[in-house]
Protein backbone atom coordinates (compact mmCIF):
# COMPACT_ATOMS: atom_id res chain seq x y z
CA UNK A 1 0.00 0.00 0.00
CA UNK A 2 2.74 2.35 1.03
CA UNK A 3 5.04 1.09 -1.53
CA UNK A 4 1.72 2.32 -4.24
CA UNK A 5 0.94 5.69 -3.25
CA UNK A 6 4.85 6.57 -3.23
CA UNK A 7 4.99 5.36 -7.11
CA UNK A 8 1.89 7.20 -7.67
CA UNK A 9 3.03 10.33 -6.34
CA UNK A 10 5.85 10.20 -8.04
CA UNK A 11 4.69 10.19 -11.59
CA UNK A 12 1.67 12.37 -10.89
CA UNK A 13 4.37 14.92 -10.52
CA UNK A 14 5.83 14.54 -13.76
CA UNK A 15 2.65 14.18 -15.40
CA UNK A 16 1.39 17.67 -14.39
CA UNK A 17 4.60 19.01 -15.01
CA UNK A 18 4.59 17.48 -18.33
CA UNK A 19 1.99 18.55 -21.74
CA UNK A 20 -1.00 16.09 -20.76
CA UNK A 21 -1.33 17.75 -17.35
CA UNK A 22 -4.81 17.70 -18.47
CA UNK A 23 -4.92 13.52 -18.87
CA UNK A 24 -5.33 13.47 -14.71
CA UNK A 25 -7.25 16.76 -14.25
CA UNK A 26 -10.83 17.04 -13.03
CA UNK A 27 -13.11 19.93 -14.66
CA UNK A 28 -15.95 22.01 -12.74
CA UNK A 29 -18.17 23.36 -15.11
CA UNK A 30 -19.85 26.57 -13.83
CA UNK A 31 -23.03 28.21 -14.79
CA UNK A 32 -22.94 31.65 -13.57
CA UNK A 33 -26.59 32.90 -14.23
CA UNK A 34 -27.13 29.81 -11.47
CA UNK A 35 -24.15 29.37 -9.29
CA UNK A 36 -24.10 32.10 -6.42
CA UNK A 37 -26.03 35.64 -6.65
CA UNK A 38 -23.88 38.11 -4.50
CA UNK A 39 -25.98 41.18 -4.99
CA UNK A 40 -29.45 40.08 -4.64
CA UNK A 41 -30.36 40.80 -8.24
CA UNK A 42 -31.61 37.03 -8.46
CA UNK A 43 -28.42 36.06 -11.14
CA UNK A 44 -25.45 34.54 -9.95
CA UNK A 45 -22.52 37.24 -10.39
CA UNK A 46 -18.37 35.98 -10.34
CA UNK A 47 -18.56 37.50 -6.92
CA UNK A 48 -20.74 34.49 -6.08
CA UNK A 49 -17.79 32.22 -7.75
CA UNK A 50 -15.27 34.11 -6.13
CA UNK A 51 -17.19 33.40 -2.56
CA UNK A 52 -17.68 29.68 -3.16
CA UNK A 53 -14.22 28.81 -3.98
CA UNK A 54 -13.63 27.10 -0.97
CA UNK A 55 -16.42 24.30 -1.93
CA UNK A 56 -14.74 24.04 -4.90
CA UNK A 57 -11.41 23.49 -3.23
CA UNK A 58 -12.73 21.12 -0.80
CA UNK A 59 -13.89 19.10 -3.53
CA UNK A 60 -10.43 18.82 -4.83
CA UNK A 61 -11.23 19.91 -8.89
CA UNK A 62 -8.72 21.51 -11.25
CA UNK A 63 -9.89 23.65 -13.66
CA UNK A 64 -13.17 25.52 -13.86
CA UNK A 65 -14.85 26.18 -16.87
CA UNK A 66 -16.60 28.89 -17.10
CA UNK A 67 -20.05 29.45 -19.18
CA UNK A 68 -20.26 32.91 -20.94
CA UNK A 69 -19.94 35.94 -18.61
CA UNK A 70 -19.39 37.80 -21.64
CA UNK A 71 -21.17 41.07 -22.76
CA UNK A 72 -24.99 39.97 -24.14
CA UNK A 73 -28.49 40.67 -24.32
CA UNK A 74 -28.92 36.88 -23.24
CA UNK A 75 -31.30 35.87 -25.57
CA UNK A 76 -29.66 32.36 -25.44
CA UNK A 77 -28.40 32.87 -21.75
CA UNK A 78 -25.44 34.77 -22.51
CA UNK A 79 -24.45 32.20 -25.62
CA UNK A 80 -25.14 35.03 -27.79
CA UNK A 81 -22.10 37.72 -27.43
CA UNK A 82 -22.28 40.95 -28.00
CA UNK A 83 -18.54 41.83 -26.95
CA UNK A 84 -16.02 39.22 -26.41
CA UNK A 85 -13.99 41.16 -24.58
CA UNK A 86 -16.17 42.92 -22.13
CA UNK A 87 -17.86 40.90 -18.93
CA UNK A 88 -21.71 41.97 -19.32
CA UNK A 89 -22.68 44.02 -16.02
CA UNK A 90 -25.70 41.69 -14.90
CA UNK A 91 -21.91 39.20 -14.13
CA UNK A 92 -19.73 42.01 -12.32
CA UNK A 93 -16.31 43.78 -14.02
CA UNK A 94 -13.40 42.66 -15.78
CA UNK A 95 -11.47 43.20 -12.51
CA UNK A 96 -13.59 40.34 -10.78
CA UNK A 97 -12.83 38.34 -13.36
CA UNK A 98 -9.17 39.21 -13.26
CA UNK A 99 -9.51 38.05 -9.53
CA UNK A 100 -11.43 35.32 -10.27
CA UNK A 101 -8.59 33.98 -12.55
CA UNK A 102 -5.64 35.27 -9.74
CA UNK A 103 -7.66 33.49 -7.22
CA UNK A 104 -8.09 30.20 -8.81
CA UNK A 105 -4.21 30.65 -9.54
CA UNK A 106 -3.48 31.00 -5.76
CA UNK A 107 -5.34 27.85 -4.77
CA UNK A 108 -3.66 26.00 -7.79
CA UNK A 109 -6.91 25.86 -9.90
CA UNK A 110 -7.34 26.46 -13.85
CA UNK A 111 -10.04 28.84 -15.54
CA UNK A 112 -10.72 27.99 -19.41
CA UNK A 113 -13.54 30.26 -20.45
CA UNK A 114 -16.65 29.45 -23.11
CA UNK A 115 -15.59 30.35 -26.52
CA UNK A 116 -19.04 30.83 -28.79
CA UNK A 117 -17.57 31.67 -32.53
CA UNK A 118 -19.87 29.88 -34.70
CA UNK A 119 -22.11 32.87 -34.04
CA UNK A 120 -22.02 36.24 -32.26
CA UNK A 121 -25.15 38.14 -31.19
CA UNK A 122 -27.56 40.17 -33.65
CA UNK A 123 -26.40 42.89 -31.03
CA UNK A 124 -22.62 42.37 -31.83
CA UNK A 125 -20.81 45.34 -33.36
CA UNK A 126 -19.80 43.23 -36.37
CA UNK A 127 -23.23 42.26 -37.54
CA UNK A 128 -24.89 45.79 -36.80
CA UNK A 129 -22.33 46.71 -39.56
CA UNK A 130 -22.80 43.91 -41.39
CA UNK A 131 -26.14 44.28 -42.08
CA UNK A 132 -25.99 48.46 -42.40
CA UNK A 133 -25.55 47.59 -46.17
CA UNK A 134 -24.88 45.59 -49.17
CA UNK A 135 -21.19 46.87 -49.12
CA UNK A 136 -20.53 47.22 -46.36
CA UNK A 137 -16.79 45.84 -45.99
CA UNK A 138 -18.11 43.39 -42.62
CA UNK A 139 -21.11 41.93 -44.86
CA UNK A 140 -19.71 39.14 -45.59
CA UNK A 141 -18.56 38.31 -42.29
CA UNK A 142 -21.57 36.90 -42.24
CA UNK A 143 -23.79 34.23 -44.29
CA UNK A 144 -26.39 36.60 -46.36
CA UNK A 145 -28.16 34.82 -49.02
CA UNK A 146 -30.94 36.23 -51.87
CA UNK A 147 -34.05 34.76 -51.72
CA UNK A 148 -35.02 31.45 -53.05
CA UNK A 149 -34.73 32.09 -56.99
CA UNK A 150 -38.13 32.38 -58.09
CA UNK A 151 -39.57 33.38 -54.50
CA UNK A 152 -40.45 36.49 -53.68
CA UNK A 153 -38.41 37.57 -50.20
CA UNK A 154 -40.01 37.36 -47.17
CA UNK A 155 -43.10 35.07 -48.38
CA UNK A 156 -42.87 31.25 -47.15
CA UNK A 157 -40.71 29.18 -48.16
CA UNK A 158 -38.82 31.55 -49.81
CA UNK A 159 -35.74 31.16 -47.28
CA UNK A 160 -32.26 30.22 -48.92
CA UNK A 161 -32.27 26.68 -47.86
CA UNK A 162 -34.75 24.59 -46.05
CA UNK A 163 -32.97 23.95 -42.88
CA UNK A 164 -34.93 23.46 -39.45
CA UNK A 165 -32.84 25.86 -36.52
CA UNK A 166 -32.01 24.02 -33.63
CA UNK A 167 -34.32 26.45 -31.61
CA UNK A 168 -37.58 25.32 -33.62
CA UNK A 169 -38.65 27.40 -36.80
CA UNK A 170 -36.32 28.64 -40.53
CA UNK A 171 -32.47 29.11 -39.90
CA UNK A 172 -33.23 32.53 -42.13
CA UNK A 173 -34.02 36.03 -41.33
CA UNK A 174 -35.11 38.32 -43.54
CA UNK A 175 -33.17 41.69 -42.79
CA UNK A 176 -35.73 44.45 -44.46
CA UNK A 177 -33.41 47.10 -45.06
CA UNK A 178 -31.16 45.05 -47.80
CA UNK A 179 -33.78 42.27 -48.65
CA UNK A 180 -31.14 39.62 -47.88
CA UNK A 181 -31.37 36.70 -45.67
CA UNK A 182 -29.16 35.72 -43.09
CA UNK A 183 -28.42 32.48 -41.39
CA UNK A 184 -28.52 31.54 -37.82
CA UNK A 185 -28.47 28.30 -36.83
CA UNK A 186 -30.00 29.16 -33.20
CA UNK A 187 -32.03 31.73 -32.85
CA UNK A 188 -32.59 34.85 -35.01
CA UNK A 189 -30.60 37.01 -32.44
CA UNK A 190 -27.26 34.78 -32.97
CA UNK A 191 -26.40 35.12 -36.93
CA UNK A 192 -23.57 32.39 -37.80
CA UNK A 193 -20.29 33.91 -38.41
CA UNK A 194 -18.94 32.99 -41.66
CA UNK A 195 -15.63 31.74 -41.37
CA UNK A 196 -14.80 31.42 -44.84
CA UNK A 197 -13.85 35.06 -44.85
CA UNK A 198 -10.12 35.47 -43.22
CA UNK A 199 -10.69 38.91 -41.71
CA UNK A 200 -13.32 37.05 -39.70
CA UNK A 201 -10.58 34.05 -38.35
CA UNK A 202 -8.34 36.72 -37.58
CA UNK A 203 -10.40 38.48 -35.24
CA UNK A 204 -11.52 35.56 -33.54
CA UNK A 205 -7.91 34.71 -33.13
CA UNK A 206 -6.67 37.93 -31.97
CA UNK A 207 -9.59 38.45 -29.12
CA UNK A 208 -8.79 34.66 -28.18
CA UNK A 209 -4.92 35.38 -27.79
CA UNK A 210 -6.12 38.80 -25.51
CA UNK A 211 -7.76 36.33 -23.26
CA UNK A 212 -5.18 34.08 -22.90
CA UNK A 213 -2.57 36.90 -22.66
CA UNK A 214 -4.62 38.25 -19.35
CA UNK A 215 -4.23 34.46 -17.88
CA UNK A 216 -6.55 32.15 -18.31
CA UNK A 217 -6.07 28.73 -19.05
CA UNK A 218 -7.92 27.51 -21.95
CA UNK A 219 -10.86 27.25 -24.03
CA UNK A 220 -14.48 25.09 -24.78
CA UNK A 221 -15.45 25.77 -27.92
CA UNK A 222 -19.49 26.19 -28.56
CA UNK A 223 -20.21 24.20 -31.72
CA UNK A 224 -16.62 24.60 -32.76
CA UNK A 225 -17.72 21.32 -35.58
CA UNK A 226 -20.30 24.16 -36.98
CA UNK A 227 -18.00 26.64 -37.86
CA UNK A 228 -17.11 25.27 -41.43
CA UNK A 229 -20.19 24.64 -43.74
CA UNK A 230 -20.98 23.45 -47.48
CA UNK A 231 -20.93 26.74 -48.89
CA UNK A 232 -23.46 25.69 -51.69
CA UNK A 233 -26.10 25.35 -48.84
CA UNK A 234 -27.67 22.51 -50.11
CA UNK A 235 -31.11 21.92 -48.81
CA UNK A 236 -31.87 19.05 -46.03
CA UNK A 237 -34.23 16.24 -46.25
CA UNK A 238 -38.12 17.83 -45.32
CA UNK A 239 -39.49 16.60 -42.04
CA UNK A 240 -42.87 15.33 -42.41
CA UNK A 241 -44.23 17.75 -39.38
CA UNK A 242 -43.17 20.66 -40.09
CA UNK A 243 -41.96 20.54 -43.50
CA UNK A 244 -37.99 21.84 -42.99
CA UNK A 245 -35.40 19.62 -43.15
CA UNK A 246 -32.26 18.48 -41.22
CA UNK A 247 -29.14 20.68 -42.83
CA UNK A 248 -26.56 18.60 -40.48
CA UNK A 249 -24.90 16.80 -43.17
CA UNK A 250 -24.50 20.38 -44.63
CA UNK A 251 -23.43 23.10 -41.69
CA UNK A 252 -21.83 20.70 -39.58
CA UNK A 253 -18.18 19.09 -39.90
CA UNK A 254 -17.52 21.08 -43.07
CA UNK A 255 -14.70 20.69 -45.05
CA UNK A 256 -12.36 23.26 -43.81
CA UNK A 257 -13.24 22.41 -40.41
CA UNK A 258 -9.61 20.32 -39.60
CA UNK A 259 -8.00 23.31 -41.68
CA UNK A 260 -9.51 25.80 -39.19
CA UNK A 261 -8.67 23.97 -36.00
CA UNK A 262 -5.07 23.28 -37.08
CA UNK A 263 -5.10 27.27 -38.08
CA UNK A 264 -5.99 27.95 -34.85
CA UNK A 265 -3.47 26.13 -33.06
CA UNK A 266 -0.87 28.00 -34.85
CA UNK A 267 -2.24 31.51 -34.40
CA UNK A 268 -3.01 31.15 -31.20
CA UNK A 269 -1.83 28.48 -28.88
CA UNK A 270 1.87 27.55 -30.45
CA UNK A 271 4.47 28.29 -27.54
CA UNK A 272 1.77 28.87 -25.01
CA UNK A 273 1.86 26.22 -21.73
CA UNK A 274 -0.19 24.16 -19.78
CA UNK A 275 -3.64 25.15 -21.81
CA UNK A 276 -6.64 22.87 -21.60
CA UNK A 277 -9.02 22.86 -25.23
CA UNK A 278 -11.94 21.50 -25.26
CA UNK A 279 -14.30 21.53 -28.39
CA UNK A 280 -17.83 20.95 -28.46
CA UNK A 281 -19.56 18.63 -31.15
CA UNK A 282 -22.85 17.76 -31.50
CA UNK A 283 -23.48 14.75 -34.03
CA UNK A 284 -19.58 14.04 -34.05
CA UNK A 285 -18.51 10.45 -34.95
CA UNK A 286 -16.19 8.47 -33.38
CA UNK A 287 -13.76 8.75 -36.80
CA UNK A 288 -14.55 12.53 -36.71
CA UNK A 289 -13.68 12.88 -33.06
CA UNK A 290 -10.07 10.85 -33.25
CA UNK A 291 -9.36 13.10 -35.45
CA UNK A 292 -9.68 16.05 -34.05
CA UNK A 293 -7.50 14.66 -30.57
CA UNK A 294 -4.99 13.14 -32.30
CA UNK A 295 -2.03 15.14 -30.56
CA UNK A 296 0.16 14.65 -33.87
CA UNK A 297 -2.70 16.93 -35.77
CA UNK A 298 -2.45 19.64 -33.13
CA UNK A 299 -6.13 20.78 -33.09
CA UNK A 300 -7.81 20.07 -29.95
CA UNK A 301 -7.13 17.95 -26.62
CA UNK A 302 -10.40 16.40 -26.16
CA UNK A 303 -14.14 17.10 -27.75
CA UNK A 304 -17.70 16.67 -26.13
CA UNK A 305 -19.54 13.90 -28.11
CA UNK A 306 -23.50 13.21 -27.93
CA UNK A 307 -24.02 10.11 -28.29
CA UNK A 308 -25.00 8.99 -24.91
CA UNK A 309 -27.19 12.39 -24.42
CA UNK A 310 -28.95 11.53 -27.20
CA UNK A 311 -30.17 7.84 -26.36
CA UNK A 312 -33.03 8.18 -24.85
CA UNK A 313 -34.55 11.13 -27.37
CA UNK A 314 -37.34 10.17 -29.34
CA UNK A 315 -38.92 11.57 -32.39
CA UNK A 316 -36.65 14.86 -30.59
CA UNK A 317 -35.47 15.47 -27.20
CA UNK A 318 -38.42 16.49 -25.38
CA UNK A 319 -40.38 12.83 -26.25
CA UNK A 320 -38.15 11.26 -23.74
CA UNK A 321 -38.16 7.22 -23.73
CA UNK A 322 -36.55 5.17 -21.73
CA UNK A 323 -33.40 3.08 -21.97
CA UNK A 324 -32.79 -0.26 -21.97
CA UNK A 325 -30.10 -2.23 -20.03
CA UNK A 326 -27.21 -1.90 -21.54
CA UNK A 327 -27.19 0.84 -23.88
CA UNK A 328 -25.31 3.54 -21.86
CA UNK A 329 -22.72 1.58 -21.40
CA UNK A 330 -22.41 -0.09 -24.96
CA UNK A 331 -22.83 3.19 -26.02
CA UNK A 332 -19.50 4.78 -23.00
CA UNK A 333 -17.55 1.61 -24.18
CA UNK A 334 -17.29 2.67 -28.21
CA UNK A 335 -16.12 5.74 -27.35
CA UNK A 336 -13.42 4.48 -25.16
CA UNK A 337 -12.78 1.61 -27.56
CA UNK A 338 -12.35 4.33 -30.43
CA UNK A 339 -10.43 7.01 -28.74
CA UNK A 340 -8.32 4.74 -26.49
CA UNK A 341 -4.91 4.32 -28.36
CA UNK A 342 -4.47 7.66 -30.21
CA UNK A 343 -7.06 10.44 -29.37
CA UNK A 344 -8.22 11.45 -25.84
CA UNK A 345 -11.92 11.48 -24.45
CA UNK A 346 -14.38 13.98 -22.07
CA UNK A 347 -15.94 12.56 -19.71
CA UNK A 348 -19.93 13.53 -18.52
CA UNK A 349 -23.03 12.92 -18.02
CA UNK A 350 -24.28 16.29 -17.48
CA UNK A 351 -24.23 20.45 -18.46
CA UNK A 352 -26.04 23.31 -18.78
CA UNK A 353 -27.88 22.00 -21.78
CA UNK A 354 -28.59 18.73 -20.38
CA UNK A 355 -31.56 17.18 -17.78
CA UNK A 356 -29.69 16.16 -14.41
CA UNK A 357 -27.64 12.80 -14.49
CA UNK A 358 -29.22 11.35 -11.51
CA UNK A 359 -32.71 12.27 -12.88
CA UNK A 360 -32.44 11.08 -16.38
CA UNK A 361 -30.36 8.18 -15.92
CA UNK A 362 -30.40 7.28 -12.24
CA UNK A 363 -33.13 6.96 -9.66
CA UNK A 364 -34.14 10.55 -8.26
CA UNK A 365 -36.17 9.30 -5.60
CA UNK A 366 -35.99 5.83 -3.49
CA UNK A 367 -32.30 4.95 -4.89
CA UNK A 368 -31.46 8.76 -5.18
CA UNK A 369 -27.67 8.50 -3.19
CA UNK A 370 -27.29 5.24 -4.30
CA UNK A 371 -27.56 6.11 -7.81
CA UNK A 372 -26.31 9.57 -7.79
CA UNK A 373 -22.98 8.22 -6.98
CA UNK A 374 -22.94 4.98 -8.92
CA UNK A 375 -23.44 6.68 -11.83
CA UNK A 376 -20.20 8.94 -10.97
CA UNK A 377 -18.11 5.95 -10.30
CA UNK A 378 -19.32 4.39 -13.77
CA UNK A 379 -17.96 8.00 -15.59
CA UNK A 380 -15.04 9.13 -13.36
CA UNK A 381 -13.13 5.58 -13.35
CA UNK A 382 -13.37 5.84 -17.27
CA UNK A 383 -10.08 7.06 -19.34
CA UNK A 384 -10.36 10.36 -20.45
CA UNK A 385 -10.69 13.69 -18.26
CA UNK A 386 -14.27 14.04 -16.28
CA UNK A 387 -16.56 16.90 -16.20
CA UNK A 388 -18.89 17.81 -12.82
CA UNK A 389 -21.43 20.45 -13.74
CA UNK A 390 -22.31 22.46 -10.88
CA UNK A 391 -25.17 20.69 -7.99
CA UNK A 392 -24.04 17.20 -9.95
CA UNK A 393 -21.76 16.45 -6.73
CA UNK A 394 -24.39 17.14 -4.00
CA UNK A 395 -26.83 15.04 -6.55
CA UNK A 396 -29.22 17.84 -8.07
CA UNK A 397 -32.18 16.52 -9.28
CA UNK A 398 -34.31 18.10 -12.14
CA UNK A 399 -36.41 21.15 -11.15
CA UNK A 400 -39.92 21.61 -10.38
CA UNK A 401 -42.21 23.56 -13.49
CA UNK A 402 -45.79 23.33 -12.64
CA UNK A 403 -46.61 25.77 -15.48
CA UNK A 404 -45.26 26.69 -18.70
CA UNK A 405 -44.34 30.19 -17.33
CA UNK A 406 -42.39 28.34 -14.73
CA UNK A 407 -40.09 27.92 -18.41
CA UNK A 408 -37.25 30.20 -19.06
CA UNK A 409 -35.32 28.42 -21.88
CA UNK A 410 -35.66 29.49 -25.56
CA UNK A 411 -35.47 26.20 -27.11
CA UNK A 412 -38.12 24.97 -24.82
CA UNK A 413 -40.31 27.90 -25.20
CA UNK A 414 -40.10 28.04 -29.11
CA UNK A 415 -40.49 24.28 -29.67
CA UNK A 416 -43.80 24.65 -27.54
CA UNK A 417 -45.05 27.46 -29.49
CA UNK A 418 -44.29 25.49 -32.33
CA UNK A 419 -45.40 22.05 -31.35
CA UNK A 420 -48.75 23.15 -30.10
CA UNK A 421 -49.48 24.62 -33.90
CA UNK A 422 -48.54 21.18 -35.23
CA UNK A 423 -50.98 19.72 -33.04
CA UNK A 424 -49.42 17.76 -29.48
CA UNK A 425 -51.23 18.71 -26.25
CA UNK A 426 -50.11 21.23 -23.91
CA UNK A 427 -49.63 18.30 -21.62
CA UNK A 428 -47.43 16.04 -23.77
CA UNK A 429 -45.42 19.18 -24.28
CA UNK A 430 -44.32 20.16 -20.61
CA UNK A 431 -44.16 16.24 -19.90
CA UNK A 432 -41.16 16.23 -22.52
CA UNK A 433 -39.86 19.83 -21.16
CA UNK A 434 -39.92 18.71 -17.89
CA UNK A 435 -38.29 15.89 -18.52
CA UNK A 436 -35.60 16.74 -21.07
CA UNK A 437 -35.38 20.35 -21.09
CA UNK A 438 -32.30 22.62 -20.64
CA UNK A 439 -34.08 24.67 -17.59
CA UNK A 440 -33.28 21.34 -15.45
CA UNK A 441 -30.01 21.92 -15.35
CA UNK A 442 -30.29 26.12 -14.71
CA UNK A 443 -31.95 25.80 -11.11
CA UNK A 444 -29.76 27.87 -8.34
CA UNK A 445 -26.93 25.48 -6.89
CA UNK A 446 -28.55 24.77 -3.73
CA UNK A 447 -26.09 25.51 -0.84
CA UNK A 448 -28.53 25.66 2.00
CA UNK A 449 -31.67 24.54 3.16
CA UNK A 450 -32.80 28.53 3.61
CA UNK A 451 -35.64 30.11 1.05
CA UNK A 452 -33.23 30.70 -1.90
CA UNK A 453 -31.28 27.82 -0.81
CA UNK A 454 -28.21 30.19 -0.26
CA UNK A 455 -28.05 31.62 -3.90
CA UNK A 456 -29.50 34.77 -3.50
CA UNK A 457 -31.11 36.95 -1.06
CA UNK A 458 -33.47 38.39 -3.54
CA UNK A 459 -35.84 36.28 -5.41
CA UNK A 460 -33.68 33.97 -8.48
CA UNK A 461 -34.19 34.18 -12.11
CA UNK A 462 -35.64 31.00 -12.21
CA UNK A 463 -37.27 28.73 -9.51
CA UNK A 464 -35.20 27.05 -6.73
CA UNK A 465 -35.93 22.91 -6.92
CA UNK A 466 -38.20 22.73 -3.55
CA UNK A 467 -35.77 19.97 -2.48
CA UNK A 468 -33.11 22.02 -1.14
CA UNK A 469 -34.21 21.56 2.13
CA UNK A 470 -32.33 18.38 2.48
CA UNK A 471 -30.54 18.08 -0.63
CA UNK A 472 -27.96 20.66 -0.40
CA UNK A 473 -24.21 21.42 0.23
CA UNK A 474 -23.94 22.28 3.42
CA UNK A 475 -25.81 19.39 4.70
CA UNK A 476 -23.43 17.07 2.94
CA UNK A 477 -20.23 18.37 4.00
CA UNK A 478 -19.80 16.87 7.64
CA UNK A 479 -22.00 13.71 6.20
CA UNK A 480 -19.25 10.96 5.05
CA UNK A 481 -21.58 8.80 3.11
CA UNK A 482 -22.94 12.01 1.43
CA UNK A 483 -22.50 12.20 -2.66
CA UNK A 484 -19.91 14.86 -2.13
CA UNK A 485 -17.78 13.56 -0.16
CA UNK A 486 -18.20 10.62 -2.30
CA UNK A 487 -17.22 12.81 -5.42
CA UNK A 488 -14.16 13.81 -3.08
CA UNK A 489 -12.94 10.29 -3.31
CA UNK A 490 -13.22 9.36 -6.86
CA UNK A 491 -11.37 12.62 -7.75
CA UNK A 492 -8.78 12.23 -5.21
CA UNK A 493 -8.28 8.55 -6.36
CA UNK A 494 -8.11 9.72 -9.80
CA UNK A 495 -4.70 12.21 -8.62
CA UNK A 496 -3.67 9.55 -6.75
CA UNK A 497 -3.66 6.54 -9.39
CA UNK A 498 -2.28 6.76 -12.93
CA UNK A 499 -4.24 4.17 -14.08
CA UNK A 500 -6.87 6.11 -13.53
CA UNK A 501 -6.19 9.08 -16.03
CA UNK A 502 -4.24 6.97 -18.17
CA UNK A 503 -4.44 3.09 -18.05
CA UNK A 504 -6.29 1.00 -21.12
CA UNK A 505 -9.72 0.47 -20.80
CA UNK A 506 -11.42 -3.13 -21.16
CA UNK A 507 -15.02 -3.98 -20.96
CA UNK A 508 -16.01 -6.67 -18.72
CA UNK A 509 -18.67 -9.46 -19.19
CA UNK A 510 -20.28 -10.47 -15.72
CA UNK A 511 -23.30 -12.05 -17.43
CA UNK A 512 -25.72 -8.85 -17.03
CA UNK A 513 -26.40 -6.21 -19.34
CA UNK A 514 -27.26 -4.09 -16.40
CA UNK A 515 -24.02 -4.41 -14.45
CA UNK A 516 -21.26 -2.28 -16.17
CA UNK A 517 -18.05 -3.52 -15.63
CA UNK A 518 -14.79 -2.68 -16.93
CA UNK A 519 -11.20 -3.06 -15.98
CA UNK A 520 -8.26 -0.48 -16.33
CA UNK A 521 -4.39 -1.49 -16.56
CA UNK A 522 -1.55 0.33 -16.00
CA UNK A 523 1.94 -1.60 -16.08
CA UNK A 524 1.37 -3.73 -12.91
CA UNK A 525 -1.48 -1.91 -11.92
CA UNK A 526 -4.96 -2.92 -12.38
CA UNK A 527 -8.27 -1.21 -11.10
CA UNK A 528 -11.66 -3.18 -11.45
CA UNK A 529 -14.64 -1.21 -11.07
CA UNK A 530 -18.46 -3.14 -11.72
CA UNK A 531 -21.52 -0.66 -11.08
CA UNK A 532 -25.36 -2.25 -11.39
CA UNK A 533 -26.85 0.41 -13.70
CA UNK A 534 -30.67 -0.66 -11.95
CA UNK A 535 -32.96 -0.78 -9.24
CA UNK A 536 -32.67 -4.53 -9.12
CA UNK A 537 -30.05 -6.14 -7.06
CA UNK A 538 -28.19 -8.25 -10.01
CA UNK A 539 -26.30 -11.56 -9.51
CA UNK A 540 -22.90 -11.22 -11.31
CA UNK A 541 -19.80 -13.46 -11.86
CA UNK A 542 -16.54 -11.59 -11.49
CA UNK A 543 -13.68 -13.11 -13.19
CA UNK A 544 -10.86 -14.37 -11.61
CA UNK A 545 -8.25 -11.69 -10.24
CA UNK A 546 -11.46 -9.59 -8.64
CA UNK A 547 -11.63 -12.53 -5.85
CA UNK A 548 -8.38 -11.40 -4.35
CA UNK A 549 -8.54 -7.58 -5.22
CA UNK A 550 -8.56 -5.28 -2.26
CA UNK A 551 -11.43 -2.88 -2.63
CA UNK A 552 -10.47 0.94 -2.27
CA UNK A 553 -14.25 2.29 -2.99
CA UNK A 554 -17.71 1.10 -2.45
CA UNK A 555 -20.97 3.02 -2.24
CA UNK A 556 -22.77 0.32 0.42
CA UNK A 557 -21.47 0.62 3.59
CA UNK A 558 -20.87 -3.51 3.90
CA UNK A 559 -19.79 -5.59 1.19
CA UNK A 560 -21.52 -9.46 0.53
CA UNK A 561 -20.47 -11.75 -1.74
CA UNK A 562 -21.45 -11.92 -5.85
CA UNK A 563 -24.71 -10.10 -5.15
CA UNK A 564 -24.70 -6.36 -6.42
CA UNK A 565 -27.54 -4.22 -4.98
CA UNK A 566 -29.88 -1.89 -6.51
CA UNK A 567 -26.98 0.83 -8.21
CA UNK A 568 -24.52 -0.75 -6.06
CA UNK A 569 -20.56 0.31 -7.20
CA UNK A 570 -17.53 -1.08 -6.22
CA UNK A 571 -14.22 -0.06 -6.83
CA UNK A 572 -11.10 -2.93 -6.59
CA UNK A 573 -7.78 -2.57 -6.89
CA UNK A 574 -4.16 -5.07 -7.93
CA UNK A 575 -1.02 -5.17 -8.24
CA UNK A 576 0.75 -7.84 -10.55
CA UNK A 577 4.02 -9.03 -9.49
O1 LIG B 1 -29.20 21.49 -26.08
C1 LIG B 1 -29.26 21.34 -27.28
C2 LIG B 1 -30.49 21.32 -28.00
O2 LIG B 1 -31.05 20.06 -27.87
C3 LIG B 1 -28.10 21.16 -28.06
O3 LIG B 1 -28.36 20.84 -29.36
C4 LIG B 1 -27.33 22.45 -28.01
O4 LIG B 1 -28.05 23.46 -28.63
C5 LIG B 1 -26.04 22.22 -28.68
O5 LIG B 1 -25.40 21.31 -27.87
C6 LIG B 1 -25.22 23.47 -28.75
O6 LIG B 1 -25.03 23.98 -27.47
C7 LIG B 1 -24.25 25.11 -27.32
O7 LIG B 1 -24.55 26.13 -28.25
C8 LIG B 1 -25.83 26.72 -28.15
C9 LIG B 1 -26.21 27.10 -26.71
O8 LIG B 1 -27.57 27.38 -26.66
C10 LIG B 1 -25.89 26.01 -25.74
O9 LIG B 1 -26.16 26.41 -24.42
C11 LIG B 1 -24.45 25.66 -25.93
O10 LIG B 1 -23.96 24.73 -24.99
C12 LIG B 1 -25.78 27.95 -29.00
O11 LIG B 1 -24.69 28.74 -28.60
CA1 LIG C 1 -26.16 39.08 -9.05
Amino acid sequence: MTLTETTSKTSLETSSASQDWWKSAVVYQVYPRSFADTNGDGIGDIRGIIRKLDHLDRLGVDVIWLSPVYASPHADAGYDISNYQAIDPVFGTIEDLDELVADLHSRGMKLVMDLVVNHTSDEHPWFVESRSSLDNPKRDWYWWRDARPGRGAGTPGAEPTNWESFFSGPTWTLDERTGQYYLHLFDPKQPDLNWENPAVRDAVYSMMRWWLDRGIDGFRMDVINLISKDTALPDGVPDSITGRGDGFVHYAHGPRLHEYLQEMRREVFDGRDALLTVGEMPGVSTDEALMTTDPERGELNMVFQFEHVGLDHGTSKFDPQPLEPGVLADSLTKWQDALGETGWNSLYLSNHDQPRTVSRFGNDRELWRESATALATMLHLQRGTPFIYQGEEIGMTNGFFPELSDFRDVESLNFYAQSLGLGCTADQLLTGMRRNGRDNARTPVQWDATSAAGFSTGEPWIAVNPNHTWLNASAQYADPSSVFNYYRQLISLRHDRDVIAVGDFARVDVGDPAVFAFQRTLGADRLLVAVNLSDEARTVRFPDPWEHAELILANYPDQTGPCLRPWEARVAATRKN
